[in-house]
């Protein structure tokens, strides 16, 4: 029997104080969403006030549970919950709601305010990022606790998630919900706000599929929840579902709880218009009046209603407590554990990791993506943090630790797996992955990857751009990555690519040119941590020897015999073998030619002057660059007189060398454009 949840009058009052707070603050700075946060008040304070395991005093405390609102949009939500419970926010932080520099920005931003797990806004992303956030759980408990049984490790701990009608409707949710049924997330609960408004008003217009129904196919519990006679939400209902969802530990749940946006509005409840825009003073008054609150009164918080709120700091320093003595047993019993934890907490590498690093055979060939699958099963031998896998494409992208099992649930048939293995199988899933992958870096203690073709990174780019803004150390493998992956087409081969997602701020593309780049590069993606997409060739390239300065992003790679260059071949991947091989013939031609090769645009950006000077001088104005993508990226480092090597339509089906050599990514088309900007350069002084 679930208990009664003994809601005290004073408890009431506090969620009406969260109603009324969320139609103030958007009341008055004149624009947000205040209908969802009406409504949520009560569910929200159940969660904060009485299911959650959190700590106010330590928002990162390892033992917590998390809290996900994917309904980005009813940020108030959260921000409400974060003051009522004391994580620093104060009422003049709820006043100054979506104003510049405020606590309180129009959507929830991780690591910008205290409390806020994971950045949501982009519908959809939030509850997809929770799926990783439970699949880490149990990957973490079985690398620091792997006897213990589940919910009994001190590092086991609830996902809860609100999403609204946007986010189940987003494919991305999708995705990851079923990959969670698959994975038998037990420790994952989703609370669906089922109001069937969104911003075109009734979800009937597009939204008219049994929910319930469908994530009963992914393998989920589904408890729903009905209205109360006076239109709020039904708490004791919820509350027991919740309990329900907790109590089955094989299963994520969600909970259909049917709710009426912007009640207790008189007008706008159960309207679109509840939904994105202030209620006006009328319709906010009236909500007062209705909930007993002074019409003329604004942001009317008593002392009783916060002090009571935050009785909630004392309750959780206490679940902290207990928590530490389960964690301190822990450590007593497991010291080498309780060592690697520790490094992880202070976010070093062991010392091991460069000897891991493996070296290649200078003169041989090999793909980036084959030796990238050796750099990754290497660094995993002395990184048990370092896990991930592939939308389908493990075989091709290289993706799978050798020796390593897959990651799936307790009594799994699938051959070679284990609840905590390493290798993720994320279905063909590009988006969902992108998410899973975010939701996997936030928990700060693994290094997650994950592959795909690169062409269909675009399937993954909303998740890819989250986890660049919240700059989540994510690395994401994206193989085949030009036209020389050859007969599967222009449909696989990228073109825009290498442009479109240098434009992602904060994402760092790397793109190296052969296997001992590689190698390199994946030890400087996981010593900086930082967003990173890993650009991999399919076909076999030279290898050259090994340059630790491949970590500066751009170096000379052949320097001109006279150590004076009078023009700058610029280039990345496959195509730096072109640039070395022109180099060849220019000098023999007398021309004194410099070749850089530029694995990472954004790691050079980040180096000194002095550096980057000494690759690329300022003085030489003959330069040529050399990729087979757009050229647009390269316009600003080639300069005026400089000539591109690029490719700036789709390619097309045929052999891989054959459409390189088509397109112009030949030796002695090289050298006619190092020529072409030689004159250029006469000519133009
Ligand atoms: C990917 C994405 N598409 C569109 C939007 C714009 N948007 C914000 S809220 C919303 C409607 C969401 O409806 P619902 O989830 O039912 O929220 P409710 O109105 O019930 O709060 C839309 C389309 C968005 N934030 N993210
Ligand atoms: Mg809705």
């Amino acid at each position: 029997m679930t208990q009664s949840l003994e809601w005290t009058d004073l408890d009431a009052r506090t969620v009406d104080t969260a109603r009324v707070l969320a139609a103030d603050a958007v009341h008055k700075t004149g624009n947000g969403h205040p209908g969802t946060a009406m409504t949520l008040a009560p569910v929200a304070t159940l969660l904060f006030q009485r299911i959650m395991r959190h700590d106010p005093t330590d928002p990162k405390w390892l033992g917590r549970d998390r809290f996900v609102l994917s309904a980005g949009h009813s940020s108030l939500t959260l921000y409400i919950q974060l003051f009522l419970s004391g994580y620093g926010l104060e009422l003049n932080d709820i006043e100054s709601f979506r104003t510049e520099n405020s606590l309180t920005p129009g959507h929830p931003e991780y690591g910008h305010t205290k409390g806020v797990e994971v950045t949501t806004g982009p519908l959809g992303q939030g509850i997809s990022n929770a799926v990783g956030m439970a699949m880490d759980t149990r990957y973490v408990r079985g690398m620091l606790d792997s006897g213990a049984a589940p919910g009994k490790s001190p590092f086991d701990h609830h996902i809860y998630v609100i999403a609204g009608d946007g986010c189940l409707e987003e494919g991305i949710s999708s995705e990851a919900s079923s990959l969670a049924g698959t994975q038998k997330l037990g420790n994952l609960v989703v609370i669906y706000d089922d109001n069937h408004i969104s911003i075109e008003g009734n979800t009937d217009v597009a939204f008219t599929e049994d929910v319930l129904k469908r994530y009963e196919a992914y393998g989920w519990q589904t408890l729903h929840t009905d209205l109360l006679p006076n239109g709020s939400i039904d708490l004791e209902a919820v509350n027991a579902a919740i309990e329900e969802a907790k109590a089955d530990i094989h299963r994520p749940t969600i909970i259909r709880m049917r709710s009426i946006i912007g009640w207790p509005a008189p007008k706008l409840q159960n309207t679109g218009k509840a939904h994105g825009a202030d209620l006006g003073a009328e319709e906010v008054a009236a909500v007062k009046e209705i909930l007993g609150f002074d019409p003329q009164k604004s942001f009317e918080v008593t002392d009783e209603v916060l002090a009571h709120a935050r009785e909630v700091v004392g309750r959780g320093k206490e679940e902290h407590e207990k928590w530490q003595l389960k964690f301190d047993e822990w450590r007593d019993h497991h010291a080498e554990h309780a060592a690697l934890l520790d490094r992880l907490v202070a976010d070093k590498l062991p010392d091991d990791f460069e000897a891991a690093i493996p070296d290649f055979e200078v003169g041989t060939s090999v793909a980036t993506r084959v030796a990238s699958g050796k750099v990754i099963s290497a660094m995993a031998g002395v990184l048990p943090e370092f896990w991930g896998g592939s939308a389908d494409l493990a075989g091709s992208n290289n993706t799978s630790i050798e020796g390593a099992m897959s990651f799936e649930p307790e009594g799994s048939p699938v051959p070679n797996s284990s609840p905590f293995g390493r290798i993720i199988h994320f279905g063909v899933r590009e988006h969902g992955m992108g998410a899973v992958l975010n939701g996997i870096a936030v928990g700060g203690l693994t290094k997650p990857y994950g592959g795909t073709f690169f062409t269909f990174a675009d399937y993954m780019r909303g998740a890819v751009r989250v986890g660049s803004l919240m700059n989540l150390p994510v690395t994401y493998v994206w193989t085949h990555d030009s036209v020389g992956l050859g007969e599967d087409g222009p449909t696989h081969q990228p073109i825009e690519h290498l442009t479109a997602y240098r434009a992602i701020p904060n994402l760092q593309i790397v793109r190296p040119a052969d296997a001992n780049e590689t190698a390199v590069a994946w030890a400087t993606i996981v010593e900086k941590q930082l967003p990173t997409g890993l650009i991999l060739s399919r076909q076999n390239l030279p290898i050259y020897e090994k340059d630790q300065a491949v970590s500066k992003g751009a170096y000379v790679r052949v320097d001109a015999s006279n150590g004076e260059p009078k023009v700058l071949l610029l280039a990345t991947g496959s195509e730096v073998q072109l640039a070395v091989g022109a180099a060849e013939q220019l000098e023999s031609e007398g021309i004194p030619t410099r070749v850089v090769s530029m694995p990472c645009f954004e790691w050079f950006d980040a180096q000194d002057e002095a550096y980057r000077e000494s690759v690329i001088p300022k003085s030489v104005k003959a330069r040529v660059s050399v990729e087979a993508g757009l050229a647009t990226p390269w316009y600003r480092l080639i300069g005026d007189n400089g000539v591109a090597v690029s490719i700036e339509h789709y390619g097309e089906s045929a052999d891989g060398a054959l459409l390189l050599k088509k397109f112009g990514f030949t030796v002695d088309n090289v050298v006619a454009a190092a020529k072409q900007t030689l004159q250029n350069v006469e000519q133009s002084s």
